[in-house]
């Protein structure tokens, strides 16, 4: 298998906001450099580093985004911050109104109305390392269109949580979604989340991606609906899990759920792989044990499909290598 590997050593935001105060931020450069360093001591795959990836095209960006959320975070991210110090992580701290659509023209305000959280803060360097990142996952299905079978995009910051104009739990660009829609062009695709937390970013571009516009609600009444989920969801089910499961506990879901995809019967499928269900990850909550990952790989393995693996979470440091490394095993 190949592994698009992107540590983004720039990208380190010192800390998070979480509920009263500062707290030692998670999504750190390590996450990946571990994973790299066990892949190599253990002479696993094939490593392919950012200077081989194929760039995201901005076009692909801007089909799963909205494109003003794009610029954002292309090009407000490094602009030159009049309230906030240019070299300071600028971290979101005024949301918009409920029900409100007004975009501020101010920086402060710009970073709470692309924002759901306090975890996801901008920095200049931040631009570069959510391109590297979705290049990443750009390139692993490319290599699937060119007739790969499985690929694996191990790279930060992760996607999930960020939604068709918004970035949240560490989330920037959807990586995921940019391997959807990398491979449509062939067929149906399937995505499978078994990230510990809700990958609500990739069902809110699915549910974005079935949008029709009436009228151009810019111009035309009623100026602010119109455009977002007027028609049916797209299949998607969720499996909500209570604190604590087993192995045992969460593969008689996981063998649901792939029987569903089977039945979905789609040409190729992308999974979100977060090693947060570890029993030991700081910020998670269920049991799941390293040899686990090789077993829910190698079931994952057994639908047959071309598939494209995209890093998520897993924040227990010590242990992401050996999980991802079991993971990649259940691939062999
Ligand atoms: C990609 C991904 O896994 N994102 C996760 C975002 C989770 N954000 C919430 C983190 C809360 C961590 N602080 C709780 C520590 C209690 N001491
Ligand atoms: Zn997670």
């Amino acid at each position: 298998m190949k592994e698009f590997i992107s540590v983004n050593n720039k990208h380190a935001a010192p800390y998070e906001f979480y509920a009263h105060g500062f707290e030692p931020n998670s999504e750190i450069p390590a996450r990946v450099s571990e994973i790299e360093r066990v892949l190599i001591e253990q002479k696993v795959g094939e490593l392919i580093y950012p200077d081989k990836f194929s760039q995201v095209p901005r076009e692909l960006l801007e089909k799963i985004h909205d494109p003003a959320y794009v610029a954002f975070i292309l090009e407000s991210a490094k602009r030159e911050q009049r309230e906030i110090p240019e070299n300071k992580y600028r971290y979101p701290t005024s949301f918009p109104y409920r029900r409100s659509n007004r975009v501020p023209n101010n920086d402060v305000g710009a970073l709470g109305y692309y924002s759901i959280d306090t975890y996801t803060p901008v920095h200049e360097d931040l631009t570069d390392a959510a391109l590297v990142s979705a290049s990443g996952a750009y390139s692993a299905a490319v290599d699937i269109l060119h007739g790969g079978n499985t690929s694996y995009s191990i790279g930060r910051p992760p996607g999930h949580h960020a939604g068709y104009d918004y970035m949240g739990g560490y989330c920037y660009f959807n990586n995921a979604m940019v391997a959807v829609e990398t491979l449509r062009e062939k067929g149906k695709v399937a995505i499978l989340d078994v990230d510990f937390h809700h990958g609500n970013g990739t069902h809110d571009i699915l549910d974005m991606q079935r949008m029709i516009d009436v009228a151009d609600p810019d111009l035309m009444f009623p100026y602010f609906s119109g455009k977002k989920r007027m028609f049916e969801k797209p299949e998607c089910f969720n499996y909500p899990l209570p604190l604590g499961v087993t192995n045992e506990q969460y593969d008689a879901i996981l063998q649901r759920t792939l029987r569903r995809i089977n039945d979905f019967n789609p040409y190729s499928l992308v999974v979100s792989i977060g090693y947060d269900t570890y029993k030991d990850d700081p910020i998670g909550g269920f049991q799941l044990t390293t040899d686990y990952y090789e077993r829910m790989a190698r079931q994952i393995m057994e639908l047959k499909k071309p598939t494209v693996f995209i890093q998520e979470g897993g924040y227990n440091v010590a242990a992401i290598g050996h999980n991802a490394r079991s993971f990649i095993k259940g691939t062999e």
